[in-house]
């Protein structure tokens, strides 16, 4: 029977099956296998039909093919198409573009571009795609960069840091920032603000891009720079990933490089949260002054065009004056959580 199967014939339903197949396997996938079976079995009757089957009636007339089956039939035959695959499509490209996220160093963009390339999975891009060096570690390490980090693995990650930058500077402080700083007990990433009371943003930067780097690089602590400010731009970070000695997990590094006198506006923009300083940039706007990572500045001349004159600087360096400025009562990082 197996055989018969595989005469050739005429195939007269053979574009209805082509989509239907495609419902099929979003349900293999999905592992909806009541609708599996049904679709597989539904399929398979179809394929020995003989003639083109063109309405729902007449679908209905063949065993193994139900009500809703043979409206899916008369749908395709009319439209030469199932929304209900729209539908199922979209869904699945979000679901394959959040997989993707996942992957450090990709964003939306690539995310999509993949999809659009027709990669639907990690292993498909594993196997398939042309990725550059920082994807593919980004994909082998996809496991380790998903997990939480227990606060007290942070520590020992900016402890690390810490005693190496002050080896080579004693001036130099290194704070733990972002959600650690907030009191989470567990962190997606490590968030280390490096800064020394008067040091300019290029002092710093070179000191830990020249010297503390290639050290921590060589000591095998720090595994990869993912994203590393060029030499000469004005870049103020350097993102890559970090392993503590005795651990086989690869962790998210941030090495944000602050000049003393931005200290407080990057503490309050590298604590966060994320919406927290949000509502105080939209508070400072309202005052008509603007806060962002460096500063707090005032005088900012607005049209609807957009910013006309950057304002004056009135605070950057204490994290309590930026609050005080603002008029907001002083709220501690636990508090910063909206
Ligand atoms: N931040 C922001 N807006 C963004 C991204 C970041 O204001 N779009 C600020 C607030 C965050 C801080 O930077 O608290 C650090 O960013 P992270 O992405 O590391 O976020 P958290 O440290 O808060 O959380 P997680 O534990 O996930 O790292
Ligand atoms: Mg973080
Ligand atoms: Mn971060």
């Amino acid at each position: 029977q197996k055989f018969d199967l595989n005469v050739k014939r005429d195939k007269p339903n053979s574009r209805t099956i082509e989509i239907l197949q495609q419902l099929l396997d979003y349900y293999t996938q999905t592992g909806d296998q009541w609708r599996t079976l049904a679709y597989r079995k539904g399929i398979n009757a179809l394929r020995r039909q003989t003639k083109a089957i063109m309405t729902r009636t007449e679908a209905l007339l063949i065993p193994g093919i139900g009500t809703r089956l043979a409206d899916k039939i008369e749908e395709i035959v009319l439209t030469d198409h199932l929304r209900r695959l729209d539908h199922t499509n979209e869904t699945e490209a979000d679901r394959i573009i959040q997989e993707f996220l996942g992957i450090y160093g990709c964003g939306l963009s690539q995310a999509s571009k993949w999809v659009a390339q027709g990669y639907r999975s990690l292993s498909d891009l594993r196997d398939k795609a042309p990725l550059t060096k920082n994807q593919r570690i980004g994909l082998e390490r996809y496991h380790d960069f998903a997990q939480r980090i227990p606060r007290k693995e942070v520590e020992a990650h900016g402890e690390i840091v810490r005693r190496a930058i002050q080896t080579v500077d004693s001036d130099m402080q290194v704070i733990i920032a972002g959600s650690y700083r907030r009191g989470a007990a567990d962190s997606g990433d490590i968030d280390l603000l490096i800064t020394k009371p008067n040091a300019t943003l290029s002092e710093i930067r070179s000191l830990v891009l020249d010297t503390v780097v290639p050290q921590l690089i060589h000591d095998g602590f720090l595994r990869i720079g993912l994203q590393t400010s060029r030499r000469n731009g004005n870049g103020s970070k350097w993102q890559g990933a970090s392993v503590i000695p005795g651990s086989k997990i690869w962790r998210r590094i941030d090495l944000l490089f602050v000049p003393g006198a931005e200290f407080g506006a990057a503490l309050v923009y590298f604590t966060g949260n994320d919406i927290f300083n949000r509502s105080m940039r939209l508070l400072a706007r309202k005052k008509g002054m603007c806060l962002n990572q460096r500063g707090l500045y005032t005088d900012v001349l607005r049209t609807a065009q957009g910013k006309v004159n950057p304002g004056r600087l009135v605070e950057g360096r204490d994290e309590r004056r930026i609050f005080a400025v603002l008029g907001v009562p002083w709220r501690p990082p636990e508090q910063r959580i909206c």
